[in-house]
């Protein structure tokens, strides 16, 4: 038979006969005459368009790019708040204008895509036997990025803030509607979780929040940035300021963990720390309490109450993330961090980020967005565990 590349030297037999041929064991047997007759090897037949309907999914580096190979929703038009039901939703924010180091975080929402190529639906965890993250009760979908304004700091954290607002005002593919989809934000600079917390502050209630950070964030705004003019004060190490002056935390139940950058200020920052209703779990302690005994420390701070997760990428040391805007050595390992994050299975998680990704600073070989992505396989992995959100969970 010709086909598109004519007529071909090997004498092939059609695909629909090897069903029906016994193998020969006698590899190398030709039948003269310039021809050889090959029967073991799968070879497609003459004809390729017969097979295109066996395989139409791409390979994983295939593909426009959504976390995870997650389907892709509109999630910010009011309009199909009922139609498009989900459990839990990846949404960027591209925002890097309120940074005080390196800049670059805009880039993070697509970095971390990037970095998430080889998960996809259909995959077992290795570490909980059977389970299967985006095949289990929660639907998943990639809301895309969040339009976020690179000339007013102000109006794109409004902006921010609004779509998170969409995103929990969407319908639930569980029945119960007391349920509200959860987030994970892909940041983006730190600041964009101020307005993701205000999101589900307005929803739930106040909630306590873990924030895995080699900064404490805490920072005064008259202190870091401000005391010039009141649009600096908004940024990357004084929103969980704002977040506690605003009422969105449960006071006495936020806590650093991973912290290790220098303050500014001789007492003054671990004052104004503990005045936002925060304690520290500096990064060393972990040499000396283990992972088992970080994790403890966490459950202990937050106990029954509904928390947020928020991972600036910082967290771990610069080794092993160097694609980000204030890398501070002496940090996790990633292994050391996905164990943590395991070991916090139980807890209320309401919502969660991971933030201050900047790909322009990373590695040969993507190490960051590979560790943000994974990170955020573990959140996704905890939110699945704790089972759908409601708003009747306990608040103490
Ligand atoms: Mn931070």
């Amino acid at each position: 038979m010709d086909s598109e590349y004519g007529d071909l030297s090997v004498e092939q037999k059609p695909i629909k006969d090897h069903s029906h041929s016994h193998h020969h064991h006698d590899h190398g047997h030709g039948h003269g005459n310039g021809h050889v007759e090959v029967e073991y090897l799968n070879l497609p037949g003459n004809n390729f368009y017969e097979d295109l309907d066996a395989e139409l999914n791409g390979p994983l580096y295939a593909g426009i790019q959504t976390f995870a190979h997650l389907g892709h929703v509109s999630c910010f038009d009011p309009t199909n708040f009922a139609s498009e039901q989900f459990d839990i939703a990846l949404v960027g924010a591209p925002f890097d204008t309120a940074v005080t180091f390196r800049s670059g975080a805009r880039f993070g929402p697509a970095g971390i895509r990037k970095g998430s190529r080889r998960m996809s639906p259909g995959q077992v965890s290795p570490y909980r036997e059977g389970f299967m993250l985006y095949d289990d009760w929660a639907k998943f979908v990639d809301c895309g990025d969040v339009a976020m304004h690179p000339l007013d700091n102000r109006y794109a954290l409004n902006q921010l803030y609004r779509g998170m607002r969409a995103i929990h005002n969407h319908t639930t593919s569980t029945l119960n509607a007391t349920h509200i989809p959860r987030a994970i934000l892909m940041g983006g600079d730190h600041t964009t979780t101020l307005s993701a917390l205000q999101a589900i502050y307005e929803k739930i209630g106040p909630v306590s929040v873990i924030h895995f950070d080699s900064h404490i964030d805490t920072w005064d705004p008259m202190v870091l940035g401000g005391n010039v003019s009141s649009y600096m004060q908004v940024n990357h190490g004084t929103f969980l300021h704002y977040a506690a002056e605003r009422g969105y935390l449960n006071h006495g139940h936020n806590l650093h963990v991973g912290s290790r950058a220098p303050y500014v200020r001789k007492h003054g920052d671990i004052e104004h720390d503990k005045h936002c209703g925060f304690a520290i779990v500096n990064a060393r302690e972990i040499d000396e309490v283990g992972i088992a005994g970080v994790v403890q420390k966490i459950k202990d701070r937050v106990g029954n109450t509904n928390v947020y997760i928020s991972v600036d990428i910082d967290v771990l040391d610069p080794v092993y993330a160097p694609g980000t805007g204030t890398a501070e050595p002496g940090g996790y390992t990633t292994r050391e961090f996905m164990q943590i994050l395991d070991g916090l299975e139980g807890i209320n998680i309401v919502g969660a980020d991971v933030v201050e990704v900047a790909p322009a600073y990373d590695g040969p070989g993507d190490v960051t967005l590979l560790a943000a992505a994974q990170v955020i396989d573990s959140l996704a992995s905890l939110m699945v565990m704790n089972g759908p959100l409601s708003t009747r969970q306990s608040t103490k």
